[in-house]
C-alpha cells in the first residue's frame, strides 16, 4: 500500500478514540501492550488495525469514549474515514445505512464526527443534506420506492434525534426562536435541523414544525415572546399561497420586532422579493453563527 494511502493516526487520536489520556497511550505503548509504528523523530503512530486489536484484547476494560461504543472492527475503519475527512465515503455509507435503517451505525458515524471534533452544522451541510438529495434524486428516478425513501429519512432523522440527546446545550439562554414550516409543507428535517443548530447555540427552541397555521399564531409569538422565527421552506406547490403565507407573517413580526430566517431549496421557487425583515440563510453554516 503506498504511504500516502495508509492512515495512522497519532497519539492525540488514539487517546481520543481509545478514550483514555495521552500518557495513557505512551504507558500502554511503552509496555507493549498498545502496538504502535515509530517514526524517524520518535513519534507514535497507530493504524487502524492496532487500535483494533487493542480493543479486542481488553473488551473488559474502559476501552470506549463516552460518546461511542465501538462494536465491530469496521467500526476503526469508519473512524479512520472521519480523521480523514473522506466524504464520499462517509456520504455512502449514511446512505446505505440509511437504506437498511440502521439507527445505531449512524448514531456510530455522527458521534464519531462530533468527537473528532468536527461541527454539527458541517455534519449537516457537507453529510445530511448531499446524502438526502441523493435519496430524492433515487426515488425520482424510481431507483427507490416511496417507503425506501420514507425509511430512510425517517432513520436520518431518528440518529439525529438520538445525536442531540448527547450534545451539550447551554443551560444559560440566549433568546428564543420558533422553528416552524409553512402551512402546506410536510418536509420539517432540514427546520428539526435548524433547530437543533439553534439549540446548541443557547437559544430556547420552539418548534411548530410541519403545516405551522397561521391562524392564532401572533397569539403564540406574544405569550412566548418570540425574537426570532426560522422558516424551512421545501416545496411550493401552491406558489401564491405560500407567498401569501410568509407575508403574513412577516407582517406580524415586523410589528413586534421579530426577525425572521428563511432557508430551504424552495426558497428560489417562490419568485418573490423578500418582505421586510426576513432573511435568507443559504447554509446550515449560516444559521450557526448568525
Ligand atoms: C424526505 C423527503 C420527503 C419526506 C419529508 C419527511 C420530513 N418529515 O421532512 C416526505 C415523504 C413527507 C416527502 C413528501 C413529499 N415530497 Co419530498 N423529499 C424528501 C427528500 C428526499 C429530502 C428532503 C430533505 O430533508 N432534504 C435535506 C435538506 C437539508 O436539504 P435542502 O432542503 O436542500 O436544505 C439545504 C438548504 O436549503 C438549507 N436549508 C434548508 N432549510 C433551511 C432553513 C433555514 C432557516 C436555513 C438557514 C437553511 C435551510 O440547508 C440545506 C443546506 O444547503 C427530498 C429530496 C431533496 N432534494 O431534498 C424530496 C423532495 C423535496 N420531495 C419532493 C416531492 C415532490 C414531495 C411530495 C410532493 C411527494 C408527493 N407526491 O406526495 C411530498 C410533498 C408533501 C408536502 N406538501 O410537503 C421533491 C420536490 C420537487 C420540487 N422541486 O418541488 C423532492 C426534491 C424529491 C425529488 N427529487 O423529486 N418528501
Amino acid at each position: 500500500m503506498a504511504e500516502e494511502t495508509i492512515q495512522y493516526f497519532n497519539s492525540v487520536e488514539a487517546a481520543r478514540i481509545l478514550g483514555v489520556n495521552v500518557s495513557t497511550i505512551k504507558r500502554w505503548t511503552d509496555s507493549g501492550e498498545l502496538a504502535c509504528v515509530r517514526t524517524p523523530g520518535g513519534h507514535r503512530k497507530f493504524l487502524p488495525e492496532h487500535l483494533n486489536d487493542f480493543m479486542e484484547k481488553h473488551r473488559s476494560k474502559k476501552t470506549r469514549l463516552p460518546l461511542l461504543s465501538f462494536e465491530e472492527s469496521a467500526d476503526v475503519e469508519i473512524t479512520a474515514h472521519v480523521f480523514r475527512d473522506d466524504l464520499p465515503f462517509l456520504q455512502k455509507y449514511l446512505l446505505e445505512q440509511a437504506l437498511s435503517g440502521n439507527i445505531e451505525r449512524i448514531l456510530f458515524l455522527f458521534s464519531v464526527m462530533i468527537s473528532k471534533p468536527k461541527p454539527l452544522y458541517e455534519i449537516y451541510d457537507q453529510l445530511v443534506t448531499p446524502v438526502m438529495h441523493r435519496l430524492g434524486d433515487f426515488w425520482e428516478a424510481e431507483k427507490l420506492s416511496v417507503v425506501e425513501e420514507h425509511l430512510a429519512s425517517q432513520t436520518i432523522r431518528l440518529a439525529q434525534d438520538r445525536l442531540q440527546a448527547i450534545i451539550a446545550i447551554p443551560r444559560e439562554k440566549i433568546g428564543t426562536v420558533l422553528c416552524m414550516n409553512l402551512s402546506n409543507e410536510l418536509h420539517d428535517i432540514p427546520l428539526q435541523m435548524v433547530g437543533y443548530l439553534l439549540e446548541k447555540r443557547g437559544f430556547r427552541v420552539m418548534f411548530s414544525g410541519q403545516m405551522t397555521p397561521y391562524l392564532g399564531l401572533e397569539e403564540i409569538l406574544a405569550r412566548l415572546s418570540v425574537e426570532r422565527i426560522y422558516i424551512s421552506i421545501t416545496i411550493v406547490q401552491d406558489p401564491v399561497s405560500t407567498r401569501q403565507g410568509l407575508q403574513q407573517i412577516s407582517r406580524m413580526a415586523t410589528e413586534k420586532r421579530i426577525q425572521i430566517f428563511i432557508g430551504g431549496q424552495g426558497v428560489d421557487r417562490l419568485e418573490m422579493e423578500l418582505p421586510e425583515g426576513v432573511t435568507r440563510l443559504m447554509t446550515f453554516r449560516e444559521v450557526a453563527e448568525r
